[in-house]
């Protein structure tokens, strides 16, 4: 029976999949192209120099040797895919474009190790890729054709939508990746939520708002990483993720383009929400590639919440 993993008695990959969900062939290669990418992503991680790299990214961060180096293994096979006219990356400092293919039919924007100051103390992390028809990315997140995630954990998974359903695929000992979860879909309200950033910093409203969580049971689960973070909600599918705007940090952390649209995406095609404490994420029009916004992303009741005590505070 799908759903349960490792208990399907046939093996459904992911180029199949894609296919039976009548992915045009473009967009076929393109996903599979990322996953195809994520094998190397994965030695590196595992095997890879830990060590810093020297330069740093648009916001001042010293880049880690395996942001750089997956940065450019994703680059360089979307570059050659044939399909993609536009590239931005959470590590590049702007938009990267194909001279090859002007027209697209594609255009990606990707966080290519998100999390990658985890990998030291050997947390789960994760590649997060969002995908455009077209060549413009500072469209709204709702716009997006596609959004995946490659999540480099105990085992190494991956995890798309295309707008019918959100599907998780698991990595096996030869590197494909099959079908594991079809269809996932997420609870109404949860049993557990991750507060990211400082709390001491955290509006009187977001203080509430974990006070409500508590007294209704939730319980705080928190690796550090969005991407397993998120994943662990989607597949438990009960609980919300909340990285909000901070003393000091009216925008909080987490990038539109790179993190808050392919998850909002991917939660929303799940049967959640996604919102900055006023709009729903995906409604966002991005002004620029290193723009911030507060999030609250899990079961619909629990964001319909924050947003209130937003509101009310
Ligand atoms: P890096 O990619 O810079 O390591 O940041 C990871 C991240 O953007 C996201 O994966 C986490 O949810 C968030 O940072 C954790 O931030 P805090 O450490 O401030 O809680």
């Amino acid at each position: 029976m799908l759903g349960e993993p490792g208990k399907s008695h046939f093996q459904i990959d992911l180029r199949r999949h894609l296919r039976g969900e009548g992915v045009d062939d473009a967009l076929v290669h393109l996903i599979c192209e990322i996953a195809e990418a994520s094998k190397y992503v994965i030695n590196a991680v595992r095997t890879g120099d830990l060590g810093v790299a020297g330069t740093s990214n648009l916001y001042g961060e010293e880049q880690l040797a395996l942001d750089v180096l997956s940065d450019r293994i994703i680059r360089k096979r979307l570059i050659h895919s044939g399909v993609v006219c536009n590239i931005a990356s959470e590590e590049m400092e702007e938009i990267f474009q194909v001279r090859s293919n002007l027209k697209g039919p594609y255009s990606v924007a990707y966080d290519p190790l998100d999390g990658s100051s985890l990998v030291d103390v050997n947390l789960a992390v994760g590649t997060i890729v969002s995908i455009y028809a077209g060549c413009d990315l500072l469209q709204p997140g709702r716009r997006q054709v596609a959004a995946m995630y490659i999540l480099y954990g105990p085992r190494v998974s991956l995890v798309y939508s295309v707008g019918k359903g959100v599907h998780e695929f698991t990595m096996n000992h030869l590197m494909e990746f099959n079908l594991t979860r079809e269809n996932i879909i997420m609870q109404p309200s949860g049993s557990i939520y991750s507060p990211g950033g400082l709390r001491n910093k955290y509006s009187e409203g977001d203080e509430k708002f974990i006070r409500y969580l508590e007294a209704k049971g939730a319980k705080l689960r928190y690796s550090g990483g969005f991407v397993p973070d998120i994943n662990q909600i989607l597949l438990k599918g009960k609980g919300l993720f909340m990285y909000p705007a901070l003393n000091g940090s009216p925008n909080g952390k987490l990038r539109v383009l790179f993190e808050l649209n392919p998850m909002a995406y991917l939660i929303e095609n799940a049967g959640g929400a996604a919102s900055n404490g006023r709009i729903p994420i995906l409604d966002i029009v991005p002004e620029g590639l290193d723009q911030r916004a507060p999030v609250y992303i899990g079961c619909t009741e629990d964001v319909e919440r924050a947003v209130e005590y937003q509101q009310e505070n």
